[in-house]
């Protein structure tokens, strides 16, 4: 009955595809696997009448009952996947890479959806088209029934489908239990309540942003703000399964729980993190508002020893950062952060507490996921990125960037917009000058300042005419010193040099 065999082989496909998927999901994408978006995508369809009469039927057993519905049409439709595949070649594969499909769109159509979120159903897919013209081939092959060799092939079919069914069930389980617990941060993230500042930011002038076309935003939305770090996957931390040790060269040793820490009196700063690989014009620089407890209150708490000159904080991923102590004590806003724009931490932003330290690079201050603050010495501990070749101390380098007129854009003569933002993080921006090909360096106009610690917009109406142009900008920070000129890589501890961009205006 090589049809029945056939069926079954579209049956192992489908539950090795489906594990496969699974584990894709519970490492990508935790909340997309395929039965579970295709059943989320099911009930936003369904007209409202089925569902009152499911909800009658089922009560709140309803859920499980569309999933069994749904893994058990997958089962019936593999298995005429396998039959087909076996008398009509491709066409299974076809109805499986339609299934995968349809799981992939349903994972793209979720709340909040990134691209990443139809990865599981493409990997399920793939797997199970590869195993079902595996084992289909096979059967197709198999020798003549009846003769002795057609026994013994049979067996090792049975045996490798039947294992095929095994390892994916095996992987639908492991799936479900990993991604269980990625789900559970999820929730516990959903359900934080960022607590009330009790010492608010100033609020953003509404002069501080120019909102030209182009021009990077004053403010960096958290679902753009740049990604850095070393984090293969990002850690998930349950708040309640956080604490923050203080140890080290301290007078006493502080713990401190997630829920002791967001009772402390919180304060708001706005501040731009930049990282110490942004090449000149580059984008690894974002400003956000942060909330968080200042790290300074800390340290006094715990008594730090005179002697110590350095904080070395690691991570829950074993990353380690080395602040020198003065930038964590003195009055500028340190802080351990919960908050990023009004919302908890974003997980890939450090959630649930990350590091924030006015003027100094992120690698050597903005440790995410912080589980402890060692007060150390330079001469004690080197840290992750300076084992590496990285600069001892990362205060941050005064520089600007040219966001517009942007690279390709149509130019006609006339007055043109130059406008772009520049950073002193720690003294703030006094002044920022454009100049166009050799000619005199010109005042560009400013928008407000938030604060020192913050970026700042500029804008320079430029009387352009005809022809190639280059246009180059500097900064002058708020002592009045301007930036250098001097072309700097971003190894060891940061680039410098004029940003410039080449533009063609046209007649
Ligand atoms: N745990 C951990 N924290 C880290 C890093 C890291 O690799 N691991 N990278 C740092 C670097 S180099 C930078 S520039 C900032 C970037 O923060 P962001 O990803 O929130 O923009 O995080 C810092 N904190
Ligand atoms: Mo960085």
């Amino acid at each position: 009955m090589p049809w029945r065999l056939a069926a079954l082989a579209g049956i192992a496909s489908a539950v090795a595809g489906l594990g496969a998927a699974e584990l894709a999901a519970a490492l990508f994408a935790p909340t997309a696997g395929p039965i579970v978006v295709v059943g989320a995508l099911v009930i936003d369809l369904v007209p409202g009448w089925v569902k009152d009469v499911v909800v009658q039927l089922f009560g709140t057993d309803d859920k499980a009952v569309l999933l069994v519905t749904l893994v058990v049409l997958v089962l019936v439709l593999a298995a005429l996947a396998g039959v087909l595949e076996l008398v009509r070649s491709p066409i299974g594969r076809i109805l499986v890479i339609l299934a995968g499909l349809l799981g992939a769109f349903a994972g793209l159509t979720r709340a909040g959806a990134s691209p990443l979120d139809a990865a599981p159903s493409v990997v399920g897919m793939i797997a199970a088209a590869v195993l079902l013209a595996v084992l289909v081939k096979r059967l197709q092959n198999a020798p003549r029934p009846g003769t002795p060799e057609a026994g013994i092939d049979r067996r090792r079919f049975l045996v490798v489908a039947g294992s095929a069914t095994a390892l994916g069930i095996l992987a639908v389980i492991g799936g479900q239990l990993l991604a269980a617990g990625s789900r559970a941060v999820d929730a516990a993230r959903a359900m934080f309540r960022l607590p009330a500042p009790a010492k608010a930011a100033p609020p953003i002038p509404s002069g501080a942003d120019f909102r030209i076309e182009g021009l990077a935003p004053i403010v960096t939305p958290n679902e753009s703000f740049y990604r850095i770090d070393t984090a293969l996957q990002v850690p998930r931390i349950d708040p309640a399964d956080w604490s923050l040790r203080i140890t080290g060269m301290v007078d006493t040793e502080v713990t401190l729980g997630f829920d002791e820490l967001v009772a402390l009196p919180l304060e708001e700063s706005t501040t731009t993190l930049t990282c110490v690989s942004n090449e000149i014009g580059g984008d690894l620089i974002g400003n956000a508002t942060w909330l968080g407890y200042p790290i300074r209150e800390l340290l006094t708490r715990a008594g730090v020893h005179a002697d110590a000159d350095m904080v070395l904080s690691t991570s829950e991923d074993g990353w380690t950062a080395s602040t020198p102590i003065e930038a964590l004590t003195d009055d500028r806003n340190a802080i351990l952060a919960v908050g990023m724009n009004g919302e908890p931490l974003p997980l890939e932003h450090g959630f649930p507490v990350r590091m924030v330290v006015p003027g100094l690079y992120g690698y050597v201050s903005a440790t995410k996921w912080v589980r402890t603050l060692e007060v150390t010495r330079f001469d004690r501990h080197v840290a992750y990125w300076q084992e590496r070749g990285w600069g001892e101390r990362g205060p941050i380098k005064t520089a600007s960037r040219i966001d517009v007129p942007k690279r390709g854009q149509p130019l006609t003569a006339g007055t043109i917009t130059v406008a772009g933002v520049a950073w002193a993080q720690h003294t703030g921006i006094r002044g920022v000058e454009v100049q166009v090909d050799d000619g005199a360096w010109q005042a560009a106009t400013l928008a407000d300042a938030i604060s020192a610690d913050t970026w700042r917009q500029w804008r320079y109406d430029w009387p352009a005419t005809s022809g190639a142009h280059s246009i180059r900008a500097r900064a002058t920070d708020g002592n009045g010193i301007v930036q250098t000129s001097a072309v700097a890589g971003v190894l060891p501890d940061g680039a410098t040099g004029y940003p410039e961009i080449s533009v063609t205006v046209g007649g």
